[in-house]
């Protein structure tokens, strides 16, 4: 005879893979799928970090007899967030959680790459805790491989790596699919730079929706409508909607200046103790910018974004 034990003996571990509606699939530890809801406490936090989102660890009760859904209980303190700002001064979103790496995805053309486009995705990166990997994608177009050296060049002098990749032709792919192949990693850039077609590329199971760049805007459409957990060999992946408005959120200005990891080496030789690095004399980093240790683009990024993050 089975009785019914204890709340706690019912309980599941599992991993959110989406939310759709106040509705979460969760992923069981043996494999399978869950849906669940949420209700009372959890369901309560008004502060972003506190909605639950794909990448979440839970768990989960039920269902009971005749019911189709779950419970979700309870839900594991984070190791990270990725977290974007609202576009137009919305609600900052929380899109996933516990990842183990950003790959920030950048066309080369089609849309055309912009260095400061790609450091507003590595500061959110860096100052949500989440070590950063550049996809510089569409290297196969007329001038992509031209376009791609300077970059490629630039964020390996800094420190990050960079993988010069084609959904199209599918160079760069296996190199893409073993960073992807374990631990959990959010795609994120622009919309129309081929996120979902690199994903698709690796995996055709995935079947993400995707969508031509727009002609008249040169910008691609949003086709991803939340963020979603996708088992990848033995990893996850999450796509991404497309981040049109990369503004900060959370980042104190003075602490921009930490998401800039070429910067911290010089920034001890500066005169003063908490140095902006802007108008201060006896700076280290603009010392180094002015001998070539630091790019110039890379200070002059941070210049607009510590700036334009003050507001
Ligand atoms: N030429 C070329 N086009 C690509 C490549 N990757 C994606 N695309 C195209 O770019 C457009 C946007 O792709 P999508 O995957 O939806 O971009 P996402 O918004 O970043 O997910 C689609 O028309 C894709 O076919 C590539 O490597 N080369
Ligand atoms: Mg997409
Ligand atoms: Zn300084």
């Amino acid at each position: 005879m089975t009785r019914r034990g204890s709340k706690q003996d019912e309980l599941r571990e599992g991993r959110v893979l989406e939310s759709v509606g106040g509705v979460y699939r969760v992923r069981l530890g043996d494999g399978g799928e869950l849906e669940a809801f949420v209700r009372g406490r959890l369901k309560q936090g008004d502060r972003p970090q506190e909605r639950i989102v794909a990448g979440d660890l839970v768990e989960v009760s039920g269902p009971g007899p005749e019911e189709d859904r779950g419970v979700v209980e309870a839900v594991q303190s984070r190791e990270n967030v990725l977290i974007r700002a609202g576009p137009g001064g919305r609600r900052p979103k929380v899109v996933a959680a516990n990842l183990d790496r950003a790959v920030i995805v950048m066309s080369v053309v089609e849309p055309p790459f912009s260095t400061e486009v790609a450091d507003r995705f590595l500061v959110l990166a860096e100052s949500c805790g989440i070590p950063p990997v550049l996809v510089l994608n569409k290297v196969e177009l007329p001038e992509g491989r031209d376009v791609a050296t300077e970059p490629a060049e630039l964020y390996r002098s800094v420190g990050y790596p960079v993988l010069l990749t084609s959904a199209v032709s599918g160079e760069g792919l296996e190199a893409l699919g073993e960073r992807l192949g374990r631990g959990t990693s959010a795609l994120i850039g622009p919309s129309g730079v081929g996120k979902s077609s690199l994903l698709n590329a690796l995996d055709p199971g995935l079947e993400l929706r995707t969508a031509p760049v727009s002609r008249r805007k040169g910008r691609g459409r949003h086709t991803t409508v939340s963020a979603r957990l996708l088992p990848f060999q033995k990893g996850w992946v999450v796509d991404t909607p497309g981040f049109s408005e990369v503004s900060l959120w959370g980042v104190d200005p003075d602490r921009v200046a930490e998401a800039f990891p070429e910067f911290s080496g010089p920034g001890e030789e500066c005169r003063f103790r908490g140095c902006t690095h802007v108008h201060e004399p006896g700076c280290g980093v603009k010392r180094a910018v002015r001998d070539g240790q630091v790019p110039v683009e890379r200070y002059e990024s941070y210049l607009g974004i510590s700036g334009a993050s003050e507001g």
